[in-house]
């Protein structure tokens, strides 16, 4: 076996990769771009090498680069990962130039799907199920228009070139043909400089199953069931599960031999995914080939207890195939959901920022984390918004929906926004239990996936209140006299009538609350209502009771800004600092900007003498003014910003020279 690979990728996928190499004893060099010098990939390897800058035409695609790296190292074998040069021939060439192995198929076999007619022409021969329609070189008009009346209508125009979705149109009557070719046409070359088209019956409902196959350098060939991945969005998978749903044993041997004799007609070795087109009425026809692990693997891995990336090391150093396909059984149900660092409510933007916050499921034999970040790393521009995969298995399908559901509601993230809820909301959604499962899912249950909050305002506010009052209770017991009930500040008082006021800013509105504490418990008035609350802080978990509702939730308050997570749900909302007094919230003291914003006033200049606590800059963030007060006496030694000035969350504003350090 390898003793030493590089893995030449990033993110979830290299570390899961090295997870498998180090339970074999394999050595693992990792590569790194400036953005991830600190990343969990480059922790978890033996050695890593730095490539290049941030962009991944920079770093992660310089193939020269790598394979240079390989060498320098001693790495016997490189793995691609996916994406990347997982499918890029002359990166599988160049490998096998330097001796290094490719751990993947021969570059034959990946240029071999490289192209949609040729690819199946080639099933076509191999006796693989195919859409009927026309895959040939003659593309003059007259040709396909020929073609278009024998296949039929509705019928689809796809780019020979193309694959992702990309380059189809629909084509419903033969009228809109011409116009519909010529703007395939166009579009083809723009996008892949290629106009020639492929003709296909159109399929209205089908879904998208796929199999896992695996074949050994002696042309032996598994497959390792099938994958249904049919929810997507825009051609992105959002859930996969294996097995399909409804598949009959008949169809699933007759899909995996297809899937294999596939993957021999190319002289396949490694792992491989053979994609189908499944029709309602079980029928089945060849979509493309993906010459790679793919991203969904850990399904196929959970129900059939084997280990794939074993499975493609022990492959590529040349040992036989683990099973023999009678040898494949199947148990239980898998699923995957991708945690995205996206805006569901903004058409899925993708969205960057920090992961101040992150807390995860626990794992055991019913969950499983696939991630390659940590709390405080950053999701940037320069790479998939991928934050983590989150996989579930259990004996029926029903309850493995109940352990994503119950899951994602473990998956806890601030500081950058998420599909998390968007999850939920579709793993809980009636139609999906039901496996109502078409490329449509998404469009056709929209009302289903955006659903109202799991928090109605009012208990948000209420329970935000909670966390935070339980929160200073617990930081002031360390600063104060824990006997003197009068000993708390901002005339804050136990036991009296004294009602508490704090402001929570949601969204753009301000809400008012006025709370008594008496006896340990809090009458909180928001609204006109009033509730009674009794809770208890545990760290970031609060067990509250309202009006004899028990309810938990999780939070993190961080910069004024506090989330609670509820049901796979959060609430968010904006503290005021006159809610507390000055020295309570985080970042106070400090000459930093708290949050992202605008500089209103600088009340300073440099060479002035200030004391403790005078206001030296106004900022506005999210319609609030925020004072940014010396922290101790001293001198203005630098001003950053001016007036009107835009400032970053953790940009330094001011800098004075305390007396103490003039002292020193
Ligand atoms: C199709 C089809 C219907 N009929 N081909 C989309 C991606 C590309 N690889 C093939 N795709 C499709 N090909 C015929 N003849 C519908 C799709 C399709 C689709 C397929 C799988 C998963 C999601 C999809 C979403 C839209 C369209």
């Amino acid at each position: 076996m390898f003793s030493k690979i590089l893995i030449a990728n990033r993110g979830e996928i290299a570390c899961r990769i090295i997870q498998t190499a180090h339970r074999m004893g394999i050595r693992c060099v990792a590569v790194y771009s400036d953005a991830d010098a600190n990343a969990r990939h480059v922790a978890m390897a033996d050695e890593a090498f730095h490539i290049g800058p941030a962009p991944s035409s920079e770093s992660y695609l310089k193939a020269d680069r790598i394979i240079e790296v390989a060498k320098k190292s001693g790495a016997q074998a490189i793995h691609p990962g996916y994406g990347f040069l997982s499918e890029n021939t002359r990166f599988a060439e160049a490998c096998e130039t330097n001796n290094i192995v490719f751990i993947g198929p021969p570059s034959s076999a990946i240029a071999a799907m490289g192209s949609k007619s040729a690819a199946k022409a080639i099933m076509e021969k191999a006796g693989v199920p195919l859409v009927p329609g026309y895959h040939g070189d003659d593309q003059s008009p007259d040709t396909l228009r020929k073609e278009a009346e024998q296949c039929g209508f509705p019928l689809l125009l796809k780019a020979v070139a193309g694959g992702g979705g990309k380059g189809m149109r629909v084509v419903e009557r033969m009228e809109d043909f011409d116009d519909a070719l010529a703007a395939a046409k166009r579009e083809s070359k723009n996008a892949f400089g290629n106009p020639d088209m492929l003709i296909e019956r159109y399929l209205t409902q089908p879904r998208h199953v796929e199999i896992q196959v695996f074949c050994d350098r002696d042309g032996h060939g598994v497959y390792l069931a099938e994958r249904d991945c049919s929810v997507q969005r825009r051609h992105q998978k959002v859930l996969e599960e294996a097995p399909a749903p409804g598949l009959s044993e008949e169809t699933r041997k007759a899909m995996g031999e297809a899937a294999v004799k596939a993957a021999q007609a190319i002289n396949y070795v490694g792992a491989g995914t053979v994609e189908f087109l499944y029709d309602v009425d079980g029928s089945f026809f060849f979509m493309e080939m993906n010459t790679r692990l793919q991203v969904e693997h850990p399904v196929t891995e959970m129900v059939t207890g084997q280990d794939l990336v074993e499975w493609q090391l022990k492959v590529a150093w040349g040992d036989p195939l683990p099973l023999e396909q009678a040898q494949v059984k199947t148990r239980g149900h898998a699923l995957e959901a991708r945690i995205y660092a996206e805006d569901p409510d903004q058409d899925f933007l993708p969205a960057t920022g920090t992961l101040r916050y992150l807390s995860t499921p626990d794992e055991n034999v019913h969950v499983r984390v696939d991630t390659g970040v940590t709390e405080g790393d950053e999701i940037s521009i320069h790479y998939d918004p991928m934050i983590a995969k989150l996989i579930v298995w259990d004996e029926t399908r029903d309850q493995a929906i109940n352990r994503m559901v119950q899951a994602l509601e473990h998956y806890r993230i601030a500081g950058v926004k998420t599909n998390i809820r968007f999850l939920h909301a579709l793993a809980d959604a009636q139609p999906f239990r039901e496996a109502e499962l078409t490329t449509g899912f998404i469009e056709d249950h929209r009302e289903l996936l955006f659903p109202k909050s799991r928090l109605d305002l009012h208990k948000g506010l209420v329970l935000a209140a909670g966390f935070l009052l339980e929160q200073r209770k617990s930081r002031e017991v360390v600063s104060t006299d824990p006997w003197s009930p009068f000993g708390r500040q901002n005339g804050w008082r136990m036991n009296s009538e004294y009602a508490q006021p704090m402001h929570l800013l949601v969204g753009e509105e301000v809400h008012e609350l006025k709370i008594l504490e008496r006896d340990d418990r809090y009458q909180v008035m928001v609204g006109g209502s009033i509730y009674h609350l009794n809770c208890k802080l545990d760290d970031d978990s609060l067990q509250a009771v309202i009006n004899g509702h028990r309810i938990s939730v999780h939070g993190n308050l961080h910069n004024h800004q506090l989330v609670l997570f509820y049901e796979g749900d959060t609430f968010q909302c904006n503290v005021f600092r006159e809610t507390f007094g000055a020295e309570e919230l985080a970042g106070e003291g400090s000459l930093e900007a708290p949050m992202n914003g605008a500089i209103v006033a600088v009340q300073a200049k440099v060479g002035d003498q200030v004391t403790a606590g005078q206001t030296l800059v106004i900022m506005e963030a999210m319609k609030m003014e925020h004072a940014i007060k010396a922290p101790a006496d001293g001198v203005v030694t630098d001003i950053f910003y001016a007036e009107g000035d835009q400032v970053s969350e953790g940009a330094e504003l001011i800098a004075i020279e305390t007396s103490d350090e003039e002292a020193a």
